[in-house]
Order: structure tokens, then sequence, then C-alpha cells
């Protein structure tokens, strides 16, 4: 028995395809991926703007609300929720410089349109969560903008959303680059001290991808506690990655399975989920794996993370207390092995 309720996306169960080479699995219907989701173990389903409502940029608002009323259905026919709707700022012409970022108004007023519709979307779905994960705000030609206005553009962009809907809040999932460059956001602090500047910085937080953490050189478990102490860690993206280079979204404790159980110990520990938040799994498949296979990533996912829950709840605090008194972490580090390594 799971502590958390997890949740997953319906990009997680991709083809393969990446920007080298085409696909190499079936595309699945959005349907099947929840069933299987629901199957699975998960209670929510993550979604981006286009996900939930496909051709979104040609549909009128009143028509975005309406194809969203009919996923909720279909959520409701396998009891799943929807955990949060995410603008995809990235893939559209009109955000090849950004979104909140963009040096063309017409294009920043694109975001915000996309942006605003996300929000209905989340309304009509029954979650009050958006995800931003920032992709192309930041430079790839540094000259290109300055720093100082892109903070101000980001800033006032959220500030219009929390204005569109009072009760809607937003989770920053910082990235500290690819595809863009320098990103302008790419650290859970980036994220809080946006949340500050904002009009209503209790409904501004963060999402913590434990890969985006060791993109930019951190530690994601100290990431997580750091929006944890300041109650801002509003949702997790839990998954891998093989040190600084392009993002892998590993299967969950694949690389580091000692930073992997910490970051579960330390959800665990601060009784995350108390205010309704769902452990996220934000996992690629690689592009070897076969159709027939094409879930295996998300299972081996959460049983390694369910797994980790088992050794934070068998975790010796009484141990640790000692060690830590006698600072004898030489002690410490080999219980945690030994813990890991199933030997205790
Ligand atoms: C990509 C991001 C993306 C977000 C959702 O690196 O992790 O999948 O989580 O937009
Ligand atoms: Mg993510």
């Amino acid at each position: 028995m799971s502590r958390f309720k997890y949740s997953a996306g319906p990009w997680n169960v991709n083809t393969g395809a990446d920007s080298y080479g085409p696909a190499t699995r079936d595309e699945i219907p959005l349907e099947e991926k929840i069933k299987k989701f629901a199957e699975l173990g998960f209670s929510a389903v993550q979604f981006h703007d286009d996900d939930a409502v496909p051709n979104i940029n040609d549909l009128s608002e009143g028509d975005i609300k309406n194809e969203a009323r009919k996923l909720k259905a279909v959520l409701d026919k396998y009891n799943m929720a929807a955990e949060f709707v995410a603008p995809r700022l990235w893939f559209n012409p009109r955000t090849a410089d950004g979104g909140y970022m963009s040096s063309s108004n017409q294009d920043r007023e694109y975001a915000m349109w996309r942006s605003y519709r996300s929000i209905d979307i989340a309304n009509e779905l029954g979650c009050d969560l958006i995800v931003l994960w920032l992709a192309r705000e930041g430079t790839l030609c540094a000259e290109s903008k300055s720093p100082i206005w892109a903070t101000k553009r980001l800033v006032e962009s959220i500030d219009k959303m929390l204005e569109y809907d009072k009760k809607i809040r937003i989770a920053i999932e910082p990235k500290p680059n690819e595809p863009i460059d320098r990103s302008l956001c790419g650290t859970i602090g980036h994220a809080l001290a946006i949340s500050a500047a904002t009009i209503d910085p209790s409904r501004v937080g963060g999402n913590v991808e434990s890969a985006h953490a060791v993109l930019a050189g951190l530690d994601a478990t100290n990431e997580m506690g750091f929006a944890l102490a300041f109650d801002k860690l509003f949702t997790v993206h839990l998954n891998d990655q093989n040190s600084i280079r392009f993002d892998q979204d590993k299967v969950f404790g694949v690389e580091n399975l000692r930073s992997s159980f910490n970051q579960i110990k330390l959800l665990c520990e601060n009784d995350y989920g108390k205010n309704g938040e769902y452990v996220g799994l934000d996992v690629k498949a690689m592009r070897t794996t076969k159709n027939e296979d094409r879930y295996k990533h998300l299972e081996n996912s959460l049983k390694i993370a369910k797994a980790l829950e088992d050794k934070a709840m068998r975790f010796d605090y009484e141990f640790q207390k000692k060690c830590v008194e006698n600072r004898d972490f030489e002690a410490l580090e080999m219980y945690v092995m030994n813990l890991l390594m199933g030997l205790v």
C-alpha cells in the first residue's frame, strides 16, 4: 500500500521519435492510455492543453470547453482525476522565440491565449493547477533580450493568469536549459523568487522534476526540500537522469538510487500529499522499447517509488540520531547503503 496518490502524463507513453529519428512505436489513443494508467494504479492524469483538447489552435473558446467536458467524462469513466493542465508553449511557430518572454507582442498575446485556455480546460476537468514548464523562456542568442525585461514579462504573465481566475494555482517547473540554451528560471529558487513577486504568492509554487535538478547540477531532494520549507511544492516530477546532458526522463531510481530514496524519504517525512498533492512521474520509455512493452517504464517507476516508500518507512531514525550525535557519518552512510542493498 502506498501512502501517495500517483499521476502520469499521456506524453509519458510516446512513439519513441526523437530529434534524430522517427517513431519506433505506434501512437495510442488517449482513452486507452487513461484506462491503462488506472489499471497500473495511477490516480490522476497530467495534461498539456493540447493533450486534453487536440487542435486547440483551431477551436473557439466555447468548443475548447466542450471538448474538455468530453474528456472529463472519459476520466470519470475510469475513476481518474486530472492533476494539472500545462500550456504547451514550445510547439507552435508563434513560440519560436518563447511564449511569455517572446520579443514579439503578438506572440506574447498568443502565449496568454493558450494560458487562459489551459485554465478553462483545468476548470472543466475539475482541477485547479496549471504547470508552467518554461521550455523556450530564456535566450538562444544571449544578446537577443534583456534578462531583466524577460523576467518581468514572466511575472506579468503569471499575474494575468492569477487575475483571470481567482482560484487557479500555478506551479513553475524549472529547468536550466533544453530546448532553450540559457533559461531564465532554472531552479526552484528562481521559481520562488518569481512567486514572491506576483500579486498572490500563495497561489504560485513549483514543480520540481528530479532530472531537471540534475541538469542544473543540483540535488533534487534539496530542491524539493527548499520548496517544502516555504509550502511551495505544489507537485513533483519524479524521474532520473544520467548527469548533465540531454534531458532523459529515465525510470525513477535507475541512475541515482540513493538520491531517489532521499526524494521519497523527504516526501514521506513531510507528509507530502496532505493538501491533495500527487506524486507525479515524468518518465520516457527508451527508444528501443517495443510496442508490447511501452508501459513498462511507468510500471517500473511506480514499483521502484513504492519500494522506496517501504525503505523510507523502515529508516531507523534512532540510529541516525546517534550517528549525528557522534558525528559518525561514515556509519550513517553505510547504514543507508545497507538499507538500499537489502542488507538490513
Ligand atoms: C519537459 C517537461 C515536461 C513538463 C510538462 O522537460 O518535464 O514534460 O513536465 O510540460
Ligand atoms: Mg516534467
